[in-house]
């Protein structure tokens, strides 16, 4: 059975491809999820791929991923630097997370420096745009030790 991805995406993420093209990229979420569901074929991975932009739905989500997800993808938009909340949820769902970001957040704002998921994670992936879920996919690969990776 393939492992099972669930990819979480927050606030305002819907937004993307519509504004600010310098800072995300030109990409819609729809475009990157696409590419990431093409990706996880490949890995041997199935992807379930879902966005709010509400704090409790994404909590949730977390909450019931236990037992129904092998590992988290998870870009929190800007709850990653404000949610206590999400990442208690993260630290108790035991199962691997990994943080992505479209942007280089330590290039930004001061405010975007800090990050309470990155407490909870294996690792952060940040900079690369829409890629950065794909290089993610790569990662939950290996650490589900699956022999595609
Ligand atoms: O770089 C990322 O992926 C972020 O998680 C994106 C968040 C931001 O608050 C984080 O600091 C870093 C914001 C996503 C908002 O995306 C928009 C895209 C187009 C138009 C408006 C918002």
């Amino acid at each position: 059975m393939s492992s099972r991805i669930l990819v979480l995406n927050g606030p305002n993420l819907n937004m993307l491809g519509t504004r600010e093209p310098d800072v995300y990229g030109n990409e819609t979420l729809a475009d990157i999820e696409a590419k990431s569901v093409a990706r996880a074929e490949t890995l041997g991975l199935s992807v379930t791929f879902c966005q709010t932009n509400t704090e409790g739905e994404l909590v949730d989500w977390v909450q019931q991923a236990r037992g129904e997800a092998d590992l988290i993808i998870i870009n929190a938009g800007a709850y990653t630097h404000t949610s206590v909340a999400l990442l208690d949820a993260l630290k108790a769902c035991d199962i691997p997370v990994i943080e992505v970001h479209l942007s280089n957040i330590h290039q930004r704002e001061e405010f975007r420096h800090h990050s309470f998921v990155s407490k909870a994670a294996v690792g952060m992936i940040c900079g690369f745009g829409g890629y950065g879920y794909e290089m993610a996919l790569e990662a939950a690969a290996r650490i589900l030790n699956n022999s595609s990776a």
